[in-house]
């Protein structure tokens, strides 16, 4: 009935796996599935997870440093699954208690965890539970004991052994646990080091310790402009990765709240994926083919003037710019286009670049078709030996559905090598309506089963929010997407990447 379960530790050691009777498929392909889009990403809150087929639920241990995950057919409906899991947990961390306990990573690697016939038995148990689930009564989860810590037992620094995943943010206890069991408590420490444990800190974390900070955190990411719904998403899932941590000495709960949400938006911030424009331009002019770039966004975000800037960077990066002018909609959208084309020109005169102009403005006028003009724009730039195309396109309120949907044609006949959304930084829960209409919209009007989406943010306006920065992490958050540029201004050098340190520090500054 399980597909397969596997313990592993934060580092991804895998420690013991199970697989069930039949199954041939790997697990690693649907935890490595989970690891990269949930775990790293802190997209938690939820203890569950689809891929493919199957249905993962997963467990983190934060004391021991541990992932408990299952996996099983997606058709199936396993009611006590989140009960299994807490028994495999316990059983798992009384078995191994001693050598968990030990310090660093190597305790992964020398360690034998022979957990066979432990997690038989409990399957065998879990198997009736199922058969039986129908009769009134089941049966009471077995009591957790709670363990008893020796002098010297472990810290979470001590266990922190992972220098590469100390921003790895994997969280999420099971939601939908019962009754948790009681926090593990140091006993049996005397004297004076022991009172002064008690005093200032060495204890595992409750979510009621966390609530009020995590409550006040909230209200601050608010402030910051960040969009509401995942202000509240990142402190759940800052509390379930704390929840039953042991706090280091002469720490607070405050403090490490706060130095967990810190760790978990820098992460948000790191791009999961590169964007090297340069990089990919060269390689596409080795094909012989110009590199497309589609700009969209809501109206008079600053489509139109960070395309222009973004030429003025690729062209003094060596490469020459067809801008296609595919905002066949808003009156002065043309001329807008061709006063930068001009205006770039004039900054890189034909004469210093073998007499070809650097930029060069394809356009229809207005009221045509711009999927067809942006066909034909990247056509002539094949011809003509561009390197690249950079298409601007009409400003569109997200809800209105025939300008999506001829956005979506655009980009689904097209196929851009990046589509990039350009949103203001100005933007508070807006930002999030956006962005979901923007790729629904992509998806529902894709001719293909893996559809074009957002694959990039253009944040504009970035010189007039101080530091209400929070648009950076609501855009990054729901699309999982990079930010490629960062708009500071109106000239063509006011254009950034993304410094993720900086927007973090602004974010937490009082
Ligand atoms: N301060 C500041 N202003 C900007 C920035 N980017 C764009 N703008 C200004 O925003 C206004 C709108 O810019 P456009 O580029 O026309 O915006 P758009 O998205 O193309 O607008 P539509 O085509 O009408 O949808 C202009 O006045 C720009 O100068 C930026 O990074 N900082
Ligand atoms: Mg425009």
């Amino acid at each position: 009935m399980l597909d397969f379960f596997a313990i592993f530790s934060k580092g991804g050691i895998v420690l013991w796996c199970f697989q069930g009777a039949g199954v041939s498929e790997s697990f690693a392909g649907p935890v490595n599935a989970l690891i990269r889009s949930v775990i790293l990403q802190e997209r938690t809150g939820n203890s569950s997870f689809t891929h493919n087929a199957l249905s993962l639920k997963y467990k983190l241990d934060n004391e021991f440093e541990l992932v408990f995950v299952v996996g099983f057919q997606k058709i199936l409906t396993l009611t006590y699954v989140d009960k299994f899991i807490d028994d495999v947990q316990l059983h798992f961390r009384d078995r191994y208690k001693n050598e968990l306990g030990q310090k660093g990573a190597l305790k992964f690697l020398v360690n034998h965890f022979e957990f066979e016939d432990d997690f038989s038995r409990l399957l065998r148990h879990f198997y009736c539970f199922i058969v039986d689930s129908k009769s009134p009564k089941p049966q009471k989860p077995k009591k957790k004991e709670n363990r008893v810590w020796e002098m010297g037992g472990t810290s979470s620094k001590d266990l922190d052994y992972s220098e590469t995943n100390s921003n790895g943010s994997y969280s999420s206890q099971g939601q939908d646990n019962e009754a948790p069991a009681e926090p593990v408590r140091r006993k049996g420490f005397g004297g004076m080091f022991g009172m002064l444990k008690g005093l200032v800190g060495s204890k595992t974390l409750t979510q009621q310790d966390m609530e009020p900070i995590l409550e006040k955190m909230k209200d601050h990411l608010i402030a910051k402009n960040v969009a509401a719904d995942i202000a509240s998403q990142l402190c759940d899932s800052v509390a379930k990765k704390l929840e039953g941590k042991v706090m280091g000495t002469f720490t607070t709960v405050a403090s490490t709240v706060k130095q967990a949400l810190q760790e978990s938006l820098v992460q948000i911030l790191q791009p999961k994926r590169r964007v090297d424009i340069l990089r990919d331009v060269l390689e596409a002019r080795a094909q012989r083919k110009p590199f497309v770039i589609t700009f969209c966004g809501v109206n008079g975000v600053g489509k139109s003037t960070n395309l222009a800037k973004i030429s003025y960077w690729l062209i003094e990066n060596g490469f020459t710019v067809l801008i296609a002018a595919c905002d066949t909609f808003r009156a002065g959208a043309v001329e807008q286009l061709r006063t930068h084309q001009r205006r770039l020109n004039s900054l890189h005169p034909p004469e210093q670049h073998g007499g070809h102009p650097v930029v060069q403005l394809f356009e229809k006028g207005y009221g045509k078709d711009a999927a067809g003009i942006a066909m034909e724009a990247i056509a002539y730039a094949r011809n003509q030996c561009f390197d690249v195309v950079l298409v601007d396109t009409a400003g569109r309120m997200q809800d209105n559905a025939p300008l999506m949907t001829a956005l979506a044609k655009l980009i689904a006949v097209n196929t851009p090598d990046l589509v990039l959304f350009v949103g203001e930084a100005l933007v508070g829960n807006e930002a999030v309506d956006q962005l979901v209409k923007f790729n629904q919209a992509l998806a529902d009007h894709s001719m293909s089963d893996h559809p074009r989406l957002i694959d990039g943010i253009v944040l504009t306006k970035f010189d007039t929010i101080d530091d209400k920065v929070g648009a950076a992490i609501s855009m990054t958050y729901i699309t999982g997407q990079p930010i490629v540029f960062v708009g500071t201004g109106q000239t063509y050098s006011d254009l950034r990447s993304l410094n993720a340190r900086a927007v973090v520090n602004a974010l937490m500054k009082a």
